[in-house]
């Protein structure tokens, strides 16, 4: 490695980069079949698409490859404080289409593509979608990532490499099935495999003490060893040449062969140890309540906490630093609770491997971490046994006890004029009494970290005030808000390019994708009949694109003509896919008591539901079979025809995402106020024209500051309603109307499949309608009514379409990213200077 040094660095750098591939197309074709012949070893006669993905990738990877590496030497060579965001999820999506787009090289490969005989859109279609990640958090992690090589942050992602990603929802008579999510089977073109950087993981055993010089050391003698090795996939930014890293790690077995095991003729055992090894990155946890507990996920947070923590250290030390600037040096984001463990991994290195005292290794941990919560649902609250963690992580345990002693010393001689002291203590404390104990996560990383963000206004309020209050009064200046956000690259450029050059001819160019306020100053064509023709347009292109895709996906005709209103999310409770389904319902019956005259009258359209439930979330499953039996029924009922289709939509992920999206009239963000901590669909939706049906919870709030209420179609009982209207149905002092008692029993007389899969549902809410489906389905039906009389009003439609979209700008996530970096990572930006015009 060159290391550069002041003055020189820049022309030296400059030099480097002009040796850039030049990127005309006969230079591309030939790089593309260079691999076609030498990586995938086929002739370049007898190539088939999926060969030439795979070439066309490597080709890419090469140009990503020469960015990522000047990069990585610059943020080196000049030093600079570094952001880690750990997240033990990020879910990329595709990652041709977005590296060619901000390499600004998409013509180019399209034309080098066509001389060889292949299409480009059509081998985007070929690239596996990885998928390691539940849903919004994981998709926050990968819009993060995209901001921050954007705005030339020095920054890395830290996560799990996993063999199996989340599972492939099949659908199979209306039931979910799960399948497994191989994306590796035919080998990831987009990353690096780094054998040399491995570290050596461990698990179990015993702690002693051994005195040096009358100073306690700790030893922990492990009883399992693993290594963590190191895989990168380069992340570009857009309109910039910095690439930065996205860094997975892989659990492989250790090389020292466990000699006794092998010679008292245990072969195959020993083997078999070896293989456990392996299976710690083998597969991504559903976000279940089923997983709660998991010694296996247990090993793999501290497996990634370990071999990250591991790493930041070595290239901290690699440059002659001093411990004390580590906090200058190093930021690490802690992607919820996930990642809780690297704070005591990190006081046991600095402790127990690099002799730091308590006190200093202390204080710098405190600076270095900052937490995110993501959920306020107390069941999605991490807590771990105490006996667990003490089997597989001895050592942690004494820390995590060490710094709760601490704590509480604190606690006790700072409020012990209160007389609720104890309580307090209870509350804040790291260990949860009870049997078994437990350790709560949550409080470890509030204590240990020296920020705290909700994602969301209304989220980091009700962190403060209602989920930690006591260690808000306590801290009260670590508390704050991070609004989320998401790539408008992806989110616009990519999934809808009819939209993006439609901005770009108005505004002139691209910017906006950098400066997505900018979008305000289209406000001048709301009323303009020519770009509200070509707005119109482009939905119904839209539209159409997801009309073939649900025919070849689902074998239903869906009309063009008809609302798109859809709902695309994970399945849970909260969110309430069941009120919408009943939703579905009402129409249907309604629809069934109309005059044949009437009923051509209404407005069309179509319902569609996509979303994975977790594998053991009944509940959940029970709500995907409801919406198939819906549309069976109605979809096949000639009486209905065109007037509404329903339609579930399977496998939702982030590809399906970006052709879905866009061609939504109307986007359901219906969570039980207080419950959805920010949401981050809402804002692509949005940003695609959608009009919003939703509740004033999450980021739902904030997007209706921006656009205005009136732009929306919002219902439902606002968070302060939430907790007294619960108490009284606690009470039994609610009754529920006829209207919804009518789809109920529906449901029971086995209109909609055989009640035996779904009669449970009604049963749930009519002993404990716990997320006040039965309370908000009345200003639902309402807004739902507002939303087809304003639909048929083409032009008033079209124009609260616009007004949503281009009041987006406040939720572009590199707004969140600059937020973060300012105010808790306190890094800054550093570009990489451009190569020369003449080597591009
Ligand atoms: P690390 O920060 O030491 O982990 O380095 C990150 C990656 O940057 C390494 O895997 C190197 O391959 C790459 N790299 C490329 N050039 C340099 C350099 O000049 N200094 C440090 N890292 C470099
Ligand atoms: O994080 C998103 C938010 O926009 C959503 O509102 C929020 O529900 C989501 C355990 C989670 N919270 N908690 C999780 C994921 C995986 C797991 O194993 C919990 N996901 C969210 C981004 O802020």
């Amino acid at each position: 490695h060159t290391q550069l040094k002041g003055e020189e660095k820049s022309e030296k750098l400059w030099n480097l980069m002009a040796e850039y591939i030049p990127s005309d197309t006969s230079t591309i074709e030939k790089s593309i079949v260079a691999h076609v012949e030498h990586t995938l070893a086929r002739t370049r006669f007898n190539f088939d698409k999926n060969s030439c993905y795979r070439a066309t990738a490597f080709s890419i990877r090469d140009r990503l490859i020469e960015s990522w590496n000047d990069t990585q030497q610059l943020f080196t060579a000049e030093d600079h404080k570094r952001v880690y965001y750990l997240s033990l999820e990020f879910l990329l999506g595709r990652l041709m289409q977005t590296s060619l787009v901000n390499l600004n090289m998409e013509g180019s490969y399209r034309r080098a593509l066509d001389d060889l005989g292949f299409k480009l859109e059509e081998l985007y279609e070929e690239e596996v979608d990885p998928a390691l990640g539940n849903g919004g958090l994981g998709r926050l992690a990968a819009c993060f990532l995209d901001s921050l090589a954007t705005l030339n942050y020095p920054a890395w992602g830290y996560g799990i490499r996993y063999d199996y990603g989340i599972f492939r929802q099949k659908i199979i008579k209306g039931y979910q099935v799960e399948m497994p999510d191989y994306w590796l089977g035919s080998q990831n073109p987009w990353e690096i495999e780094r054998s040399d950087v491995s570290y050596e993981i461990y698990f179990g055993g015993h702690v002693t003490k051994t005195n040096e010089n009358g100073v306690e050391k700790c030893l922990w003698m492990p009883s399992e060893t693993v290594v963590a090795v190191a895989y990168d996939t380069p992340v570009s930014g857009f309109d910039t040449f910095n690439t930065i890293n996205l860094r997975l790690w892989r659990s492989r077995p250790t090389n020292e062969f466990d000699f006794n095991s092998f010679n008292s003729g245990n072969y195959f055992a020993a083997i078999e140890a070896r293989q456990r090894a392996e299976y710690i990155t083998s597969v991504l946890y559903p976000n279940d309540s089923t997983t709660s507990g998991k010694e296996l996920r247990l090993k793999q947070q501290y497996f990634f906490c370990s071999a990250t923590v591991q790493d930041i250290i070595r290239r901290f030390l690699k440059k002659d630093h001093h411990w004390d600037e580590l906090p200058d040096k190093v930021a690490i984001q802690l992607n919820d609770t996930h990642p809780a463990i690297s704070i005591p991994e990190m006081l046991r290195i600095l402790i127990d491997v690099y002799s730091l005292n308590w006190k200093k290794a202390w204080n710098m941990v405190h600076k270095i971490f900052a937490y995110t919560n993501h959920t306020v649902l107390p069941e999605a609250l991490e807590k771990w046994d105490i006996d667990l963690i003490g089997r597989l992580l001895p050592r942690h345990l004494e820390i995590i006890y060490l710094i709760n002693f601490y704590f509480m010393q604190e606690i006790s001689e700072k409020l012990n004029n209160m007389s609720n002291v104890f309580d307090l203590m209870r509350d804040m404390s790291l260990i949860e009494e009870g049997m078994p104990k437990k350790v709560r996560m949550a409080n470890l990383c509030i204590l240990s970290s020296h920020k705290v963000n909700g994602v969301a206004k209304l989220h980091s309020d009700l962190v403060k005030n209602e989920l930690f209050v006591n260690f808000h009064n306590y801290f009260p200046n670590k508390f704050t808000n991070k609004t989320n956000g998401v790539t408008p690259r992806r989110w616009i450029h990519c999934c809808n390019r009819e939209l993006s050059d439609l901005y770009a001819v108005k505004l002139g160019g691209y910017g906006w994708l950098t400066d997505l306020y900018s979008l305000r100053d289209l406000d001048v064509y709301v009323n303009n009949q020519e770009f509200m023709e070509a707005w119109r347009t482009i939905k119904l292109n839209n539209k159409i694109r997801l009309a073939a895709w649900v025919k070849k996906e689902c074998n239903i005709e869906i009309p063009t003509d008809a609302i798109y209103d859809i709902q695309v999310k994970r399945i849970h409770e909260y969110k309430r896919q069941l009120m919408f389904a009943m939703y579905m319902i009402y129409r249907y019956l309604k629809l069934k008591k109309m005059h044949p005259h009437d009923r051509i009258k209404v407005q069309k359209r179509v319902f569609m539901v996509g979303g994975k439930a977790a594998p053991g979330y009944i509940a959940a499953k029970k709500v995907i079979k409801l919406i198939n039996s819906i549309g069976d029924v109605v979809n096949n009922d000639p009486e209905i025809g065109n007037t509404m289709k329903v339609v579930f939509l399977p496998n939702y992920c982030v590809s399906s995402a970006q052709i879905i999206i866009p061609a939504a009239d109307l986007s359901e963000q219906i969570s039980t106020a207080g419950t959805e901590a920010s949401g981050t669909g809402n804002m692509k939706f949005a940003m695609n024209g959608s009009l919003i049906i939703g509740t004033m919870d999450g980021a739902n709030v904030e997007i209706a500051e921006e656009i205005g209420e009136s732009n929306m179609f919002i219902f439902g009982a606002s968070v302060e309603e939430v907790v007294k209207i619960r108490e009284r149905i606690g009470r039994g002092d609610y009754h529920i109307g006829n209207e919804i008692r009518e789809i109920f029993s529906a449901i029971r007389d086995n209109v909609f499949g055989s009640a035996k899969d779904t009669v449970s549902l009604v049963e749930g809410l009519e002993r404990h309608d716990y997320y006040l489906l039965c309370h908000d389905f009345f200003s639902y039906v309402q807004e739902q009514e507002r939303a087809d009389l304003i639909y048929a009003d083409v032009e008033n439609w079209t124009k609260m379409s616009i007004r949503s979209a281009i009041s987006m700008g406040k939720f572009s996530s590199d707004r969140s990213i600059n937020e973060y970096a300012e105010e808790i990572w306190e890094i800054n930006r550093v570009p990489i200077p451009a190569p020369s015009d003449s080597a591009l």
